[in-house]
């Protein structure tokens, strides 16, 4: 994965690790091959679990920390800016669950397809998307991924294979099953990757995609972050049966552990092998977040603060990175200090930049509503024109709100 970061740390350790070179067994930029085991088994259902053994390299290893820091330096720099009032309406935070986004993206392509909730600032930086891009959609600017017209919750980036960013729980399921759709329908060997919530998990939408998906045998992965609430309900209250990777019935789960960047990564790699193959299947991604559900929520009302401390210590994705790191004296604690330094500061860098950013212009309104060639930017922004248009799409033959998502490619 090349986020930002990356390309402007890397410099950091090479001269480090030059000078130590002659004591390391391996150099940070090695690709020599490292096995590691994940730290929990797979659980299967219906299939046989992959191999808890997985090969990496020093230069995977500091990839996955780099990342992993980045993508929660950005997440808490958005609450302070939310708290700053320079981010304003919903924003839902991703820290806690960066193994998820940085182990899926490690295990597939770009031509592969990504669709999410709402939660969807750090799968975007997964996918190629820049901080200053990530800031100013916050910020509601014009430099933003969506020129500031989508906020926190619509985050895209259609040329990194990922169609969003998607406000109503489950909604993106269906849609994800329809991007899959069309890749078999051309006969691409790519999957889409459908991310959706434990609180998501129950809803009649996203099983009738799943037959659908199963019936035709498309490559559509169902991933289930399991991060055990649903806003403010626990997943005991919300679901008769909480082991989402068994809700397909007859289509295949895996349940992992999702707080492991190399057991995602492994599970993700078997999961595409097996969609090419055999049409869906679900993988369950056991995970936590640490702030709230939303800027709204202090995220500690209904579950203790020992509960979230535990987890900390206990199954944080970049302090089980950082161990690996120095058991196999890769690189040293102050190296790895200093990433989140420089890390630190490529954020902070890209937030001054994003507030240079203006706003988008009124005219903006009235842009990327409707597909191409209807709507006000063929026609004009008057008002008489809006609901003439509105009225022909309503009524134009096999033209339905659905069919105007999906043809995503003329929207924004
Ligand atoms: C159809 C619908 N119902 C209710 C809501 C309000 N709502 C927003 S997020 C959420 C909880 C979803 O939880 P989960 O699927 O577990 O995702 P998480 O926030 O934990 O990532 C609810 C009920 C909504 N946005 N859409
Ligand atoms: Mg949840």
């Amino acid at each position: 994965m090349a986020l930002s970061t990356s390309r402007r740390i890397n410099h950091i350790l090479k001269p480090l690790s030059a000078a130590v070179s002659s004591t390391r067994r391996l150099s940070s930029d090695s690709t020599a091959t490292i096995t590691v085991e994940t730290s929990l088994p797979f659980t299967g259902h219906n299939i046989d679990p992959p191999s808890r053994s997985i090969d990496t390299s020093p230069k995977e290893l500091l990839t996955f920390f780099k990342d992993m820091t980045e993508m929660r330096r950005m997440e808490i720099a958005a609450d302070s800016l939310y708290k700053a009032k320079l981010i304003r309406g919903f924003c839902h935070l991703y820290d806690g669950q960066e193994a998820v986004g940085v182990g899926m993206e490690a295990a597939i392509t770009r031509k592969d397809c990504i669709i999410t909730a709402y939660r969807d600032h750090c799968i975007f930086l997964g996918r190629g998307g820049t901080l200053l891009e990530s800031f100013a959609e916050l910020m509601g600017r014009k430099d933003g991924c969506s020129r500031g017209k989508g906020g926190s919750m619509h985050f895209y980036k259609k040329e990194g294979g990922f169609y969003g960013g998607h406000g109503i729980v489950g909604a993106q399921v269906p849609l994800g099953v329809g991007l899959a759709f069309a890749q078999k329908y051309s006969k691409e060997e790519y999957v889409t990757f459908a991310m959706y919530g434990d609180g998501a998990a129950n809803q009649g939408q996203l099983f009738e995609a799943l037959n659908m998906a199963a019936l035709w045998d498309l490559p559509a992965i169902l991933v289930c972050e399991n991060n055990h609430y649903g806003m403010g309900t626990a997943e005991w209250r919300a679901a008769k049966s909480p082991a989402y990777y068994k809700r397909g019935d007859y289509v295949p789960g895996l349940k992992v552990d999702g707080m492991d960047v190399f057991a995602v990564k492994q599970a993700c790699k078997f999961a595409k092998e097996h969609a090419l193959k055999n049409g869906p299947i679900i993988l369950e991604m056991d995970t936590y977040r640490y702030h709230g559900h939303s800027m709204s929520d202090p995220g500690s009302t209904y579950r203790t603060r020992d509960e979230i401390s535990g987890v900390r210590q206990e199954r944080d994705p970049i302090e089980r990175v950082r161990k690996l790191i120095l058991a196999h004296d890769i690189a040293t604690e102050k190296e790895l200090k200093e990433i989140e330094k420089e890390t630190r500061k490529v954020v902070d860098e890209a937030i001054a930049k994003a507030k240079e950013s203006p706003m988008p212009d009124p005219s903006e309104l009235f842009t990327n509503v409707y597909v191409k060639g209807f709507g006000v930017e063929e026609l004009g922004d008057q008002e008489s024109h809006s609901r003439t248009i509105l009225s022909f799409i309503r009524v134009a033959p096999g033209v339905k709100l659905t069919g105007l998502m999906m043809l995503s490619d003329q929207c924004i």
